[in-house]
């Protein structure tokens, strides 16, 4: 192993140009390639090399936060949780991520499949693009990587030893403990928010019983290892064509609870609807119905997938039919259960993600690109009151229809 150091685009040729499986995609002579640097998020560099024989994407995680600079240092390992979720969740959602090509845990870079022509879904969510298909992928791709890492599914030995394994990343879940969960709620240091909103901060932090709620969906984020969440499943992690999507970038990868993943997903659209009025002219109110109709299509079809799994891969130690089909029992109340506590997480993280976008650090374009200050404040304003209306209510919410119509009320409709 060679000592780590961080590519640039004038040493990337010279450095990877015997590593076998870039240049079976990209070609042999590096003299050859074109080397660019596209990271746009907050904590690694991101490459594409172009070649005679085509692209791939190399990726390298920096010894620090990105969005920060180096007074917020990270580990380098964190690269190697991001090439063992992205290999578990191809095994369970064969095609939903991109193809791995080559993993260097010393320099901490994974050498990826180039997605062309996708783009980043946040993007085409602020473009007012549609995507088809877009629902049925993420509600099985939710659906799969949640049953198929957990113990409905896995052997208990197998499930034991991939929680250990994945133990071991420590420093990037804590961010999300803090950055989501904890700081919305005070006056943390990284903090910021648009002017025009601290009525609205105010209430929220006055609210002892949000907080409460907030807090124990920490606790089950930290102490429940139900299955293999992603865990920044927003919609810059999706890239899309008009008609095919992905699942990218699982550095933020944990065992945790079943419903974290679609409750994060969730929010990034209904932040995505109510930043509309601001990127939108005549096509507005259809465009704002799309958006709804993706959430509930969604969670739709990712209980659908569920209900599919838990009937023909339930080979795991929960629920086991010997219990149940065996002795002639329906075990449908008991997949009921599940998905009640499953969709109670959820909903509680939707209602929290809304709120850490737009009062912690690492806020989204969907409002950040919104220009005018107090139209952005007016539009963040209803995405927090109904954040909190869902942390309240999480664990009555009938369903994702009964969400969309929250929306549809906090936006004026
Ligand atoms: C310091 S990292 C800030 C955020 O960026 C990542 O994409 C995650 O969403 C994290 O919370
Ligand atoms: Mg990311």
């Amino acid at each position: 192993d060679t000592a780590y150091e961080a590519l640039t685009v004038e040493t990337l040729p010279e450095r990877l140009k015997d590593v076998t499986a870039l240049t079976a995609q990209v070609g042999e002579d590096p003299a050859l390639w074109q080397v660019e640097e596209v990271g746009d998020g907050n904590l690694n560099l991101v490459f594409i090399v172009t070649g005679p024989g085509g692209k791939v994407i190399v990726k390298q995680a920096l010894p620090y936060v990105r969005l920060v600079g180096d007074s917020w240092p990270l580990p380098l390992y964190r690269a190697f949780y991001e090439y063992h979720a992205l290999i578990r969740q191809a095994a369970r959602d064969p095609g939903a991520v991109p193809a791995i090509y080559h993993f260097d845990e010393s320099q901490a870079l994974i050498i990826m499949e180039f997605l062309a022509p996708h783009v980043i879904l946040r993007r085409k969510l602020i473009a007012g693009e549609h995507v088809a298909g877009l629902a049925e992928f993420l509600g099985r791709y939710c659906a799969r990587t949640a049953f198929r890492g957990s113990e409905l599914s896995m052997s208990s030995p197998d499930k034991k030893a991939d929680v250990a394994l994945f133990a071991g990343n420590v420093e990037i879940p804590a961010i999300t403990e803090a950055l989501v969960f904890t700081d919305p709620y005070f006056d943390a240091e990284m903090n910021s928010h648009t002017k025009g909103l601290e009525p609205v901060i105010a209430t929220l932090r006055a609210d002892v019983a949000l907080k409460v709620k907030a807090q124990q969906a920490l606790q089950r984020f930290v102490s429940n290892t139900e299955t293999m969440v992603h865990g920044d499943l927003h919609s810059g992690s999706i890239m899309s064509t008009g008609r095919d999507s992905r699942v990218i970038d699982p550095e933020f990868v944990q065992y945790g609870p079943l419903g974290f993943d679609i409750g994060m997903l969730c929010a990034n659209f209904l932040m995505a609807y109510f930043s509309q009025p601001a990127h939108r002219g005549a096509d507005l109110d259809e465009y704002q119905d799309w958006i709804l109709g993706i959430i509930a299509d969604t969670c739709r079809i990712f209980e659908a997938e569920f209900r599919h799994l838990w009937a023909t891969e339930r080979t795991g130690i929960l629920f086991p039919a010997a219990l149940f089909e065996d002795q002639g029992h329906d075990s449908t109340p008991a997949c009921d259960a599940v998905l009640t506590g499953l969709w109670r997480d959820a909903w509680a993280v939707c209602g929290i993600e809304m709120h850490r976008r737009c009062l912690s650090l690492a806020h989204n374009a969907d409002f950040e690109d919104i220009a005018d200050m107090s139209v952005r404040a007016s539009l963040e304003a209803r995405n927090l009151l109904m954040g909190a209306e869902l942390i309240h209510t999480a664990d009555t919410v009938a369903d994702a229809q009964a969400v969309c119509a929250l929306a549809r009320a906090y936006n004026g409709k």
